[in-house]
């Protein structure tokens, strides 16, 4: 770390008054950020959204805060209202805090008196809702002895488990440091600064030795120290981070002393929160191991455990890190926060290393799983983001843990304190997008003004507006992606040899592309008016996974500059697409379609689509395949969609042959929105391959369920078999107690006469056969285990 670059974190939120003394006593990143305060964007992509998320995300979070009871939890800790804890988990107070931190954002961006009213009257509340000594949880201020199971009899009783008391402050600490730079006002940060006051006084080397549950307080805790200069903020913070492991939770990155990690593991949001909190007090105390730790944990999870979308956190299960290399698609979990968290522990890796590799990566999840989150309209919100659906997926106004809404709220309109950075007299161009922003050199001021339709075209002219006259260096960003290094890892590579290069000239004359650490680095005399010309090619490329990747394999993805690309049903043929085959040879063209969803770039080629004519058989018809950006997926309606394409009729998902029961219409006891997994004859590996569609009623157990296939016409039938769907020993599906086939007889339901018992197998089809009947619908009834709950994941009649 570069000691005399000592001021920079304080320039993460540049209005601070940061006390010089501190500036002077205690390390920084290398790298300054250019906050968003400092950067106007009026491009066509970013600028509506950062509007529409004014407009329409933050009064909608808000609303849903009020409507879900997030905020009457505060009147009744306040004292204001009467009543019980009324939401569902103990961390919805960080909803409210976390709508406000993007408020405080969003009202520096738009001028909006309104709205800082009601922010003001928030906080007026939380302050009420605080406990006089600084202790804020509204759900143990509300019920006391009779709190939620997961906050435990006492304070930090379940700290380590899932209380998500320090969570809860931690984000109230950014929200209250957002605040205060925003409006200079201190009534939110005395609040911060009071809850604290109150971690710090329960917590250290000679008190409480508990970590995080949920880490964020750990970076919140940096901010603090930084507003306020009291050193005693980064030394809990430090100290939540090394009271950590070994030998607890890996779920919570509690296996290991954070230094002594070097995989991802565990919680993905978790995770990432703390490895960006892990960089903050690294680069405040200089502390080499930290960044040792995390820079390992960045290669493990670049070239292992990363999706082509950026998206991190692989598994539903313990909405965790999977496995090297296990990145299933349809069941990718992705949450949104993790890409959130994504960006910020990638940015700081930048800030630290001055790498523009992190920025790929940064950039990566920032347009395709970040943007897959929200959806255009900004009032609908994916908590996982998978890269294929069965059309189970869609976007939802809010959830019971509704941590993803908020987080978007608060992230998007910081989006544009990610473009540009500053060390000393070298200015970066990290992001490309129409506007501009300003940097402050020693001795002078400069303006860099951006021209460009990114990201859907290359051509990026920047004019380099000096006050003066002076000698300082610009750093573009030359992306991997337009030199043929897709992720900064072999987990992608581009498989269709192209060979243009990006092309730079400066006031007009070309510059050889030669790159440091990924920039081109310009260093001259710059005088006003100066304009640096970037051409980024922006060819349709092929992108392969690395072989080790199974759920990829035989597939190709598409990407255009930095978007991922995925085929949606509405766009191709019979509206299906997990049949559809993209051979490596076929030529994709492409056009802007200034209509279709908010306007987007569109890629087409001839493919094939893949039928299967029985078991065995599959034809091939010609199809054209046509795809969009994967952010603009699940606007039109729910229905199929794919980020990797077969390149092989093989690797596809043909439609299902035309049986008795892939024509029948399905009803079941619980309807859910993956009925049609029964009889898709997508042929499961075992009673939990989740790598195929399942149908499951979970939660219930213990009780008799039904599915039920009403045939096209009245049918003769003797045998039938289930593949039972089973996520044990961590999930709650087992296979059944018990199941029967009953027959429509008229309008009573009769029970088949069964020639076998019937089988109940786990990774296997359980079979039966009984005497033929001819009948209209034929009824499966389960008899659910004691303690489980069921599913099934193919359902054969014949
Ligand atoms: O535990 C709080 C939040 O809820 C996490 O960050 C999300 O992953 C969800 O579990
Ligand atoms: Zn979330």
């Amino acid at each position: 770390m570069n000691k005399p670059a000592i001021l920079s974190l304080l320039f993460l939120l540049s209005l601070w008054t940061t006390p010089r003394a501190l500036q002077a006593q205690h390390g920084d990143y290398p790298i300054h950020p250019i906050l968003f305060t400092s950067v106007k964007l009026s491009d066509n992509f970013w600028a509506p959204r950062i509007k529409t998320n004014h407009d329409v995300t933050i009064p909608f979070t808000l609303a849903k805060c009020q409507e879900t009871g997030r905020i009457k939890n505060f009147e009744i800790a306040a004292g204001l209202k009467t009543g019980n804890f009324c939401t569902e988990f103990t961390f919805d107070d960080t909803d409210v805090y976390k709508i406000i931190e993007g408020a405080c954002y969003s009202f520096q961006i738009f001028r909006d008196p309104a709205l800082e009213k009601k922010v003001d009257s928030l906080i007026d509340l939380i302050g009420k809702a605080q406990e006089p000594d600084g202790y804020i949880y509204t759900n143990r201020t509300i019920m006391g002895d009779h709190a939620h199971e997961w906050a435990g009899s006492k304070r930090w009783e379940k700290e380590e488990d899932l209380s998500h008391e320090l969570y809860n402050i931690g984000h109230l600490i950014e929200a209250a440091v957002a605040h205060y730079h925003a409006t200079g006002k201190r009534n939110f940060l005395d609040i911060a600064i009071r809850a604290a006051d109150r971690v710090c006084a329960d917590f250290g080397p000679d008190k409480l030795h508990i970590y995080p549950g949920h880490q964020i307080i750990e970076l919140a805790m940096a901010k603090l120290y930084q507003v306020t200069g009291d050193k005693k903020y980064l030394d809990t913070g430090k100290f939540f981070l090394d009271v950590r492991g070994p030998g607890k939770d890996e779920y919570n990155q509690a296996h290991l002393r954070v230094v002594d990690q070097h995989e991802a593991v565990g919680h993905a949001v978790r995770a990432t929160y703390m490895y960006a909190g892990m960089a903050d007090i690294a680069a405040l105390t200089q502390d080499p191991s930290y960044i040792k730790a995390i820079d390992d944990i960045w290669e493990d999870v670049v070239s292992k455990k990363i999706y082509l979308t950026g998206g991190i956190g692989a598994t539903g299960h313990g909405e965790a890190f999977g496995k090297p290399y296990e990145l299933p698609n349809m069941s990718a979990y992705n949450e949104t926060c993790a890409s959130i968290a994504n960006v910020y522990w990638n940015y700081r890796l930048f800030l630290m290393h001055g790498d523009a590799k992190y920025y790929d990566v940064l950039e990566r999840t920032l347009y395709n799983a970040f943007l897959s989150g929200v959806a255009l309209t900004g009032d609908k919100f994916f908590y996982p983001n998978p890269l294929e659906s069965r059309g189970q997926h869609a976007r939802s106004p809010w959830f019971s843990c509704a941590c993803c809404p908020g987080n978007v709220a608060r992230f998007v309109p910081s989006v544009g304190g990610y473009f540009y950075a500053q060390k000393d007299k070298s200015l970066y161009v990290n992001l490309f997008a129409a506007g501009s922003a300003q940097f402050k050199l020693t001795d002078n001021t400069v303006t860099l003004e951006q021209k460009t339709n990114y990201p859907w075209d290359g051509d990026i002219q920047i004019t380099v507006q000096p006050e003066k006259t002076t000698a300082f260096e610009v750093r573009v960003r030359i992306p991997g992606w337009a030199v043929n290094k897709p992720m900064p890892s072999d987990l992608y590579t581009f498989k269709d040899a192209y060979t243009e290069q990006p092309k730079v000239f400066l006031n007009d004359k070309p510059v050889a592309l030669t790159l440091q650490q990924g920039y081109l680095v310009l260093n001259r005399k710059w005088k006003k008016g100066d304009r640096i010309h970037v051409q980024l090619p922006m060819p349709i490329r092929r992108i392969a996974a690395n072989p080790k990747v199974e759920a990829d394999r035989d597939k190709l993805a598409i990407q255009r500059g930095p978007l991922v690309y995925c085929a949606e049903w509405p766009d191709n043929k019979d509206n299906r697409v997990l049949n559809l085959v993209l051979a490596s040879a076929t030529p994709l063209k492409g056009n802007f379609d200034a209509n279709l969803l908010k306007g987007l770039y569109e890629i087409e080629g001839a493919g094939k689509s893949a039928a299967r004519v029985n078991a065995k058989e599959i034809t091939m018809a010609d199809a054209e395949v046509k795809l969009i950006p994967y952010y603009a997926w699940a606007h039109r309606g729910a229905g199929e969609m794919m980020v990797w394409i077969p390149e092989k009729p093989d690797a596809s998902q043909p439609l299902p042959a035309p049986t008795v029961a892939s024509r029948s219409k399905i009803t079941a006891s619980h309807r859910t929105r993956t009925l049609m997994s029964l009889n898709d004859q997508m042929e499961p590996k075992n009673s939990n391959d989740q790598s195929v569609i399942f149908y499951h009623w979970w939660p219930m157990k213990d009780t008799v369920q039904w599915v039920q296939y009403d045939f096209e016409k009245p049918a003769a039938v003797t045998s039938s078999k289930v593949y039972w769907f089973d996520d044990g020993p961590f999930g709650g599906c087992r296979i059944p107690a018990g199941w029967r086939l009953l027959y429509k007889d008229g309008e009573s339901w009769k029970p088949v006469k069964n020639k076998t018992s019937y089988e109940v197998n786990k990774d296997a089809y359980s079979s039966v056969s009984f005497e033929p009947v001819t009948t209209q619908a034929l009824r499966l009834e389960v008899t659910l285990p004691k303690d489980h709950s069921g599913g099934i994941m193919e359902w054969i009649v014949e």
